[in-house]
């Protein structure tokens, strides 16, 4: 048998720093020097197990970083290993180890020396198993653990708009304590929960609920002392209640004490006591424990949201918690940061959606000021089965004790959009068993916390299905896309209006609403669907608008504040869900200016840049709109030497109209704040593409234009206008081989002749994609140029395959004397199809 030694020096380090007695609590990662494996491994769980050969990984870690955003559909939900030695100080001896997983995707099984210590369920609430009785002290001790994101009918989340990834993908911790301890089995919760039930001007209430739990031989007159600390450090309330714990018991320990003219927590002023809490056991110091206080009330009503007893609009933003090249095994310096960049956008409000997420969110949201949505992730469909719900209830109050003393959240949700996907055919019982099982989430949580309200999202077509899941939560979640699944976005407010006055007691929150964008798809005339950026910025700047005129809103919230994972959307970048204010990598979008403009006290003054690279087919029709989003008083454009007047920017945007001249075109905005100005620059290029040009390409079938990773822009079709026929269409669907999909989902079906060419040499691109048939001998057609066959019988299916990008260069020669010769195609089988089109002259 071979020992595999590694040593955790900062553990060691840590334990062997602090005296043997009087010793509290230590807390340390064990995310370093894990081995994983893929599959099954029988015996992985025994310490004698080789593993050598696996793959060395640090936590937090997840196996589907590439196979959830390439092409191939699907990826893999199956089971993983992870296993790592443990080596113990003699320091630690004597006390009680614990270890901590902040969370696992989404079963998980943890062994210690071949001890099964038990299995948690659910993929995003944390857990902890007591190991003291399985280690030793004289051999190194290994740890093994076996996560499963395989689908499982019992588990929720079924079905949802995000990718499940699968591993250890948050911290890993050792605890080590006094035998004497706060409870850390109470749900994975802190073991000490704090409640505020009066809060005056003069004083606040502290209720304290202390778990004592004495793991010693005998029984102990434990101690439990709660000090309020103030954000300074200074402790400003006390108060000791004992208490007999007996041997292996754990107590309930309440104590109440009163805060002298408290803080008051907000958003704006995020104001944060901790209460500092010392359990003694036989006189002498056995554990510490700090949890954050916040002192504030929440309050929801037909008016909308209060916040300390006064009307407060919440207004905020949705978050995944992904990231390119990590997928969910974010570090803690990422949640932070993304936390902050909301802040930043100049939101107040946060939804975790759609499932609790890493610890140092909460802490960010906390210490930035966010009020915070926390929901379970049970997402558009149940399964009617008793072990489904207890999942659910479970997870809930995990979520909620674990959870409980962070100030900024406010709300707890209960579910989302669950009546999105019934099963077909609906079995009997099913719209009630999923209402039974709202009611039963909601008495949980009214159980768990009568403090916070809860709220549950709604999707547009179930707000009036008549099930009545909506009427369940205290607070109405709706998550509506007026101007993008459905209806103009125009109609969003008076939908609302309507609502309010049927129930002008519920409180009501859009909880979601959106429009997804791609940088490179830019549109004229945008339309719903078309991805383009122009498109995502009318629809926010109209939806904000209708939103801020509706103060009975309790509140609402984009979706999403990052573009994010979700496997099986094939939009325009595959496996993205775009809705994000940010790109996957946390790129500001120009529309997140917008908001910033709008909802912040800063100056902003961002000219739009996502459409730097644009193009015309004549130079007389150069004359761009460019938009600033600021919140100048004034702002002024310069271009080509010319200043224009200043305009008085309208709720956050000013629009230009530039007449741009071919190649670079040096932009300055100049924002005026009084006297105080600002300037923002950026170049815009034009590329004029007239039928002299060297250089023209066409997004042939495409009302949009599409600009590709070199800056050439493929002008939309001028026959894609909706109405000008021409067989111009465009699927939805992920296209292989390529990462231009925009330029290839649209295409023109039926394509007989394309403009004729003059005399001259030229280099033809043609891109083609099968949208139909996976069978060859369907469609088969030729090119001419002239008489001249440039491409033969080609058969895009059996040349690709279907939905793949296949493209074919050809080169020809337009003789000095000849008249211009047409470009034809002529099928043999089905009708001829293009989807771009390049002309470059020789
Ligand atoms: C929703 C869902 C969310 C989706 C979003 C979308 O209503 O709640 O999970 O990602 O729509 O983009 O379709
Ligand atoms: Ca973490």
């Amino acid at each position: 048998m071979r020992h595999l030694r590694v040593h955790i020096p900062l553990l060691l380090g840590l334990l062997v720093a602090l005296p043997v007695t009087g010793q509290t609590r230590v807390r340390v990662t064990v995310n370093d020097g894990w081995r994983f494996a893929e599959g099954e491994h029988a015996g992985a769980e025994t310490p004698a197990f080789a593993d050598s050969a696996w793959r060395r990984v640090d936590l937090p870690h997840t196996w589907n970083v590439e196979d959830a955003f390439d092409k191939a559909p699907g990826y893999r939900r199956g089971v993983g290993w992870y296993r790592r030695p443990l080596v113990l100080d003699e320091a630690v001896r004597g006390r009680r180890l614990f270890l901590y997983f902040e969370g696992a995707n989404q079963v998980a099984d943890v062994f210690v020396n071949g001890h099964h210590l038990g299995q948690h369920i659910g993929g995003y609430t944390a857990f902890v198993f007591d190991v003291t009785d399985y280690v030793s002290f004289d051999a190194p001790n290994v740890v093994a653990v076996r996560v499963d994101n395989r689908h499982d009918p019992d588990i929720p989340p079924l079905d949802a708009d995000f990718t499940f990834y699968g591993g250890i993908y948050r911290d890993v911790w050792l605890v080590a304590t006094a035998p004497v301890h706060a409870d850390l089995l109470d749900h994975a919760g802190p073991g000490v929960y704090v409640d505020t039930p009066e809060i005056t001007e003069q004083a606040a209430t502290v209720r304290v609920r202390a778990r004592v739990t004495n793991d010693g031989p005998e029984a102990v007159d434990a101690l439990v002392r709660h000090r309020v600390i103030d954000a300074e450090g200074q402790p400003v309330a006390s108060v000791e209640t004992g208490q007999r714990v007996a041997a292996g018991a754990t107590e309930i320990v309440i104590s109440e004490t009163t805060l002298p003219n408290p803080r008051r927590w907000s958003p704006e002023a995020p104001y944060l006591y901790h209460v500092l809490t010392e359990v003694h056991a036989g006189g002498e110091l056995a554990d510490v424990v700090t949890v954050p206080l916040g002192i504030r009330a929440v309050a929801a009503d037909g008016g909308g949201f209060y916040l300390n007893g006064a009307p407060y609009p919440l207004v905020g933003t949705n978050r995944h918690q992904d990231f390119p090249g990590l997928g969910s095994a974010l570090p803690d310096g990422h949640h932070r940061r993304d936390v902050q960049l909301v802040k930043d956008t100049g939101f107040n409000f946060l939804r975790l959606a759609h499932y609790p997420q890493d610890p140092a969110v909460l802490e960010a949201t906390d210490r930035l000021g966010l009020a915070v949505w926390e929901e379970i992730p049970l997402v558009n469909t149940i399964t009617m089965s008793e072990a489904f719900a207890e999942n659910a209830e479970r997870m809930l109050v995990e979520m909620i004790r674990q959870h409980y003393n962070h100030p900024s959240v406010v709300l707890w949700g209960l579910m989302n959009e669950i009546l999105l996907r019934k099963p077909r055919p609906m079995p009997e019982g099913y719209l009630e068993a999923v209402h039974a099982l709202a009611e039963r989430l909601q008495a949980a949580a009214r159980r768990e916390d009568p403090s916070r309200p809860t709220a549950l999202a709604v999707s547009y077509h179930e707000v009036y299905d008549g099930s009545g899941v909506s009427g369940v939560a205290d607070v109405l979640g709706m998550n509506l896309y007026f101007g993008w699944y459905y209806e103009r976005f125009e109609d969003f407010g008076p939908f609302l209006d309507s609502l309010h006055a049927a129930h002008p007691e519920r409180p009501l929150f859009v909880s979601e609403y959106g429009a997804g964008s791609d940088e490179r798809v830019h549109a004229r005339r945008p339309v719903a669907f078309d991805f383009s950026s122009e498109h995502a910025q009318n629809y926010h700047r109209s939806s904000l608008a209708q939103i801020r005129a509706r103060p009975y809103l309790a509140g609402s919230a984009v979706w999403n504040q990052f573009d994010f994972g979700s496997a099986h959307r094939q939009d325009t970048k595959n496996a993205i869900n775009q809705k994000g204010l940010y790109f996957f990598d946390r790129t500001p979008k120009d529309i997140a200016f917008y908001y910033r403009a709008v909802l912040t006290g800063e100056p902003v003054l961002h000219l739009e840049r996502e459409h730097r690279h644009r193009a015309t087919r004549s130079p007389e029709d150069a004359v761009h709109p460019v938009l600033v989003y600021t919140n100048a008083d004034g702002v002024a454009l310069r271009h080509g030497g010319v200043t224009s007047g200043e305009q008085v920017p309208a709720g956050g945007v000013a629009r230009f109209v530039v007449p741009l001249v071919p190649g670079a075109n040096p932009i300055e905005a100049v924002g005026r704040w009084g006297t105080e100005t600002r300037t923002d620059r950026v170049v815009i290029d034009l590329a004029v593409q007239d039928s002299a040009a060297a250089l023209r390409a066409v997004n042939v079938g495409a009302a949009y234009d599409f600009v590709d990773p070199t800056g050439l822009v493929y002008l939309a079709d001028p026959r894609a206008i909706p109405g000008a026929g021409g067989g111009a269409r465009r699927i939805h669907h992920r296209i292989y081989g390529t990462d231009d999909d925009p330029r290839f989902q649209a295409f023109r079906e039926g394509i007989d002749a394309l403009e004729a060419l003059p005399p001259g040499a030229y280099e033809l691109t043609f891109g083609f994609m099968e949208p139909t048939h996976e069978a060859a001998g369907m469609r088969v057609f030729s090119v001419f140029v002239g008489d001249i066959p440039v491409l033969s019988d080609l058969d895009l299916a059996a040349a690709a395959g279907r939905w793949t990008a296949l493209e074919r260069k050809v080169h020809v020669v337009v003789p000095p004397s000849s008249a211009p010769l047409p470009v034809t195609f002529r099928a043999t089988h089905g009708l001829p199809i293009l989807s771009s089109l390049v002309i470059r002259r020789l």
